[in-house]
Order: C-alpha cells, then structure tokens, then sequence
C-alpha cells in the first residue's frame, strides 16, 4: 500500500480544464515522445484515471506532464492525460500547458517567445504574448493535418444515416455537418450530442480502420465533432466536441479545429491565410488559420495554427492512496 503525491497546476483553457502535474509523474522508456506515450499507457494508466476521473477530476478533466525534450529542436516534451486516454496532441491542453508553466517559470525557450514543443503527435510551436507576467495569448503551428475519408456513410438511431467527413489534426475527428437527418448542434442538448457522439464513434470504428500514415499507433476516433451555426459576432462557426463516456469540450478544441481546418481547405473553402473562428458550446474562440499545404504520406495535408488563451485557476496536490477503493476513479 502506498500514497502516490502529485503536485498540479491547475487552469483553463477558454473554458476547458488542464491539469498541469508539475511533481510526481512517473519516468517513461522511449527514444521519442511517441514511445513514451505507449510506456504511459502500458504501464501507468492507473496515473491518468486517478487524476482525470472522479472524484478527483470529472467527465471534462484534462491534463499534462512535462518531459525533457527527445528532439534537438525542442524546448520541452509534453505527455496529454484526458478522460478518453493519452492522446497524441491535445490543442487547448497545450495552450493551458504553455501559459501555466510560463507564469510559473518552468521553462525557459531557447527562442523568446516560442516555446516547442515535443509531442507524441510531432513538433508544435507556441507563439506567446505576454502582458506583464501574464501570458496572454498563445498560438500554436500544430502537427500537419489532412481530411482523411471524405463522405463516409454512418448509422446512429436518432439521426439515421449520416455522411461526414474524418479529418486527423493531432486526434482524428468525424465532423457531422448540415444534411438531412442533421441541421445543427443547438436542436440537442448536451446529454444528446454526447449519447449520438458515442454511438457514432462506436459505429465509425466498427465499419473502418482509421489509421495514421505514418505512425501506427495513432489510430481510430476517440472524439466527434458536431457542427453549428455561432452564436458570436466574429465566429466562423460553432462546434462541440465528444470525448470519454461523457465529455463535451467547452474550448473550441485545439485539434478538432485543426482537423476542421485542413477538412475545409481541401475542400476548396478555405484558403491559406484566412481566418477560421471556431466558437465552442460555451462561446469561447479559437483562431484558426492555414498557414501553408504540405503532405502527409499520400494525403494533401496543412500547416495550422490555433490561437487561444488559458488561464491558471490554482494549486492541487492530488493523492492516490492505495487503500481509497476508488483511488484509480471511476466514470459514470
Ligand atoms: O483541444 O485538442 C483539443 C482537445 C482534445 C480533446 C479535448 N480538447
């Protein structure tokens, strides 16, 4: 029996929550981020359940640990903790991550004002405003994205067939869009987009084999993202994301914008260098813009770059201690 003591930072990023644990993570095996990932989930998963689940964490939780970099050209490596798993990028996690472990002086880029960033998924540079001691804004280049499937036909009760779009940008998302059976994300309440999410993921992954070109490791759909019309002057458009049992993210989430970038340039609207801003359920905004095309194996792929805020709620010092029946959480 034995008390596991981990000391965290804890924030928001526009309204989602990052957990940065700055004491207490385990050591990870691997040459590369990518392996220490599959270390984590080998070995200390019961790490990441303990911290995201309840009762210390909720259906939303979200977090982080920081390594030392495996790759020249990086400042610090990232490992992303969230209810769903240990995902290869997480875009508003990163966002919380740069801001909170730059207030607190716990890393110093060799470039002021980029911070890059080694994540399982690839390199991403930060870009950072700071006022004062604050940061306050971060913008990430995040990892090349791609539409990965166009015009998949799905089934979920409630809706019928659907046709959607699945787009990697660091997690690969299904994007439902307008048609018929489907109009908006506003016609359901949260409990039903997350109940039509599951399913949909359920379905997604039974009927296709969803696999990164070029890292094995990365596959299947975790998330989905359903669209809508925005709310606020100045939005492109409105979406909510699914991921665990029962979260909906309350950012405009990192990746699923930029699977949503990349899903919208190759389809002819978007262009390099426009603006994308995505709201999210609670009306918070990312920017997102194309920076450049590139190629991922075989697929036309982008550059993106999502910028948002975060920012530090307080100190948690977080037990897991053997002998709490429920000290590797619980999800309802
Ligand atoms: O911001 O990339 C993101 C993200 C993934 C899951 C929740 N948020």
């Amino acid at each position: 029996m034995a008390v596991h003591e981990f000391e965290c930072l804890d924030g928001h990023t526009c309204g989602n929550p990052v957990r940065l644990v700055v004491n207490g993570g385990p050591q990870l095996e691997g040459e590369t981020q990518a392996e220490r990932r599959l270390d984590f989930m080998r070995r200390y998963d019961w790490i990441r359940t303990g911290l995201m689940f309840e009762p210390r964490g909720h259906a939303q939780m979200s977090g982080a640990f920081l390594y030392p970099s495996t790759r020249e050209d990086c400042d610090i490596a990232v490992l992303y903790i969230e209810t769903s798993g240990c995902l290869p990028m997480c875009g508003h996690g990163t966002i919380g991550v740069v801001t909170m472990a730059l207030e607190h002086g716990l890393v110093t880029p060799a470039t002021p004002g980029v911070l890059n960033l080694d994540t399982p998924a690839g390199k991403v540079a930060a870009r950072y405003r700071m006022d004062g001691d604050k940061v306050a804004a971060v913008t990430l280049t995040n990892v090349p994205s791609f539409l990965y499937l166009r015009d998949v036909e799905a089934e979920v009760s409630v809706l019928g067939r659907l046709r959607l779009d699945i787009a990697y940008g660091g997690n690969f998302y299904p994007i439902v869009e307008t048609q018929p059976g489907y109009r908006d994300m506003a016609d359901f309440s949260p409990a039903q987009l997350v109940a039509m999410g599951r399913e949909l993921r359920e379905y997604l992954n039974r009927h296709y084999d969803i696999v990164h070109p070029l890292d094995p490791n990365i596959r299947g759909v975790r998330h989905c993202l359903w669209t809508g019309a925005p709310k606020n002057i100045g939005s492109s458009a409105a979406n909510a994301v699914l991921y665990g049992e029962s979260a909906l993210d309350r950012s405009p989430c990192g990746t699923g914008t930029s699977a949503r970038l990349a899903q919208r340039h190759a389809r002819g609207l978007l262009a390099i260098g426009e603006d994308f801003v995505h709201e999210s359920i609670i009306g918070s905004q990312f920017i997102g813009r194309v920076l450049e095309e590139t190629r991922v194996g075989d697929y036309p792929a982008i550059v993106p770059s999502v910028q948002g805020w975060a920012r530090f709620t307080g100190y948690n010092r977080i037990l897991l201690d053997d002998a709490d029946p429920y000290v590797h959480g619980f999800e309802v």
